[in-house]
């Protein structure tokens, strides 16, 4: 009996770098393929910029896009419809002293960088953030020294920055840009002491806002990330509070809400096929993170635990979706070696899936299953059949050939077991 478990992939080294990774972003474009972004080096005054993709889903050799005298950070990422990339990142000149940059490809290959900072006849940019339009149109979010800017690029040239902050007291920076047919959403963190975070809009009337939807005065809300549902409406997370616990909002805004009363790291927010909103991050315990994702369900926001096979301490996860989830995210192999960029998908039902799967195919009668919980077993027709549940992390199925629905007890996420 060979079974085809459509699970979680293992995660893959897709950087393989000798040098630690620092930041990444991700992307997929039309064709499923998927491009990452990501800053690498070892001493802080020293990192560069580097680029992997995938082509018909193999992952291909890291290329560096640019060789900084000093440093870079806050690589992003676009994808236009022709699948060629467009990136942001800041040039740090200086210590104290950072420049916006914007490079894309074509079919002639990589442009020059330009340096947009210098073009706006700006001094400083900080942070920064970029997406693309399904009608080719660029959209770039960045901060000064206390503003929160945005610049489009249409027909090649780039409009002039718009202050979306409005001159609000403190600093507005780290910005999450999105858009959709309905328009261009971005969310920022704004520091007059204590950080709230902001949101703001254009639609065809121009722009709205900025709004408070954190609304916590007194305690600090942080590394927002701003994306679209199904729907193209925007959805928004962050780390809220001093205990870092992930918190979630949407139109109306009148709900920011903690999710998961559990410190998290670095949230990244999509909606899935079934347009529920999903919240992924770092979870405890301490020593042995986890990446979790929450989902919203009927019965409430409840998560799975995401599998990371043999790597150490998993962070910053980032979700590119087509039919099936994908995960680029950072770890290391073991305690004391360099972080690289890891990725896993969900597999799916569907025998094109077989070749490109081999990682989990088991002849034993053995189903590999992390954690503990008791999954109830379902056949085609919805039928009960049974409950099953790992033991030394394994289920021992001795089921027929067939397609079978297993359902978590505990947090209700489905999973679709194929056996041939
Ligand atoms: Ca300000
Ligand atoms: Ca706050």
């Amino acid at each position: 009996m060979l079974m085809l478990i459509l699970f979680w992939t293992d995660p893959l080294n897709i950087t393989n770098m000798d040098i630690p990774v620092r930041e990444h972003d991700a992307v997929m474009d039309k064709n499923g393929d998927i491009h990452v972004v990501f800053t690498a080096g070892v001493e802080w005054n020293e990192i560069d910029l580097y680029y992997v993709r995938t082509i018909n889903g193999d992952w291909q050799d890291v290329e560096m896009l640019f060789d900084a005298d000093f440093s870079v950070s806050w690589p992003k990422i676009g994808i236009d419809t022709c699948g060629f990339p467009h990136i942001v990142w800041i040039n740090w000149i200086s210590e104290y002293n950072g420049r916006l940059y914007y490079m894309y490809r074509d079919s002639s290959g990589w442009s020059t960088p330009e340096n947009l900072t210098d073009e706006f006849g700006l001094s400083y940019t900080g942070t920064c953030d970029i997406v693309v339009g399904r009608d080719n149109s660029i959209h770039v979010v960045f901060s000064d020294r206390y503003e929160l800017y945005y610049t489009e690029k249409r027909d090649s040239s780039w409009s002039t920055p718009v202050n979306l902050s409005q001159n609000q007291q403190g600093v507005d920076h780290f910005p999450s840009i999105a858009c959709s047919d309905r328009g261009v959403f971005v969310a920022w963190g704004n520091d007059p002491g204590v950080e709230d975070i902001f949101y703001s809009y254009r639609d065809s009337s121009g722009w709205h806002g900025p709004i408070n939807i954190s609304n916590t005065p007194d305690t600090i809300s942080r590394y927002v990330s701003i994306n679209v549902d199904r729907n193209g409406d925007p959805i928004v997370a962050w780390e809220e509070g001093h205990d870092r616990y992930p918190c979630f909002n949407r139109e109306p805004w009148d709900n920011p809400e903690i999710i998961l009363e559990e410190l998290c790291t670095y949230p990244d927010v999509y909606a899935d096929n079934e347009n529920r909103p999903h919240v992924i991050a770092t979870f405890p315990p301490f020593g042995d993170p986890q990446l979790r994702d929450v989902v919203l369900t009927d019965s409430g926001w409840v998560y799975e635990v995401i599998p990371d096979g043999d790597v150490w301490e998993p962070t910053h996860p980032k979700v590119v979706m087509d039919s099936i989830v994908h995960i680029l995210f950072q770890a290391k192999y073991s305690s004391d070696a360099d972080i690289d960029i890891y990725y896993i998908r969900e597999g799916s039902s569907g025998v094109s899936e077989v070749s490109r799967n081999t990682g989990s195919l088991i002849s034993t009668g053995l189903l590999r299953m992390y954690g503990e919980d008791t999954w109830r077993m379902y056949d085609l027709s919805g039928k009960y059949m049974k409950s099953v549940t790992p033991v030394n992390g394994y289920i021992r199925l001795n089921v027929e050939t067939g397609i079978y629905f297993l359902i978590n007890n505990r947090n209700r996420i489905k999973r679709v077991l194929v056996i041939r």
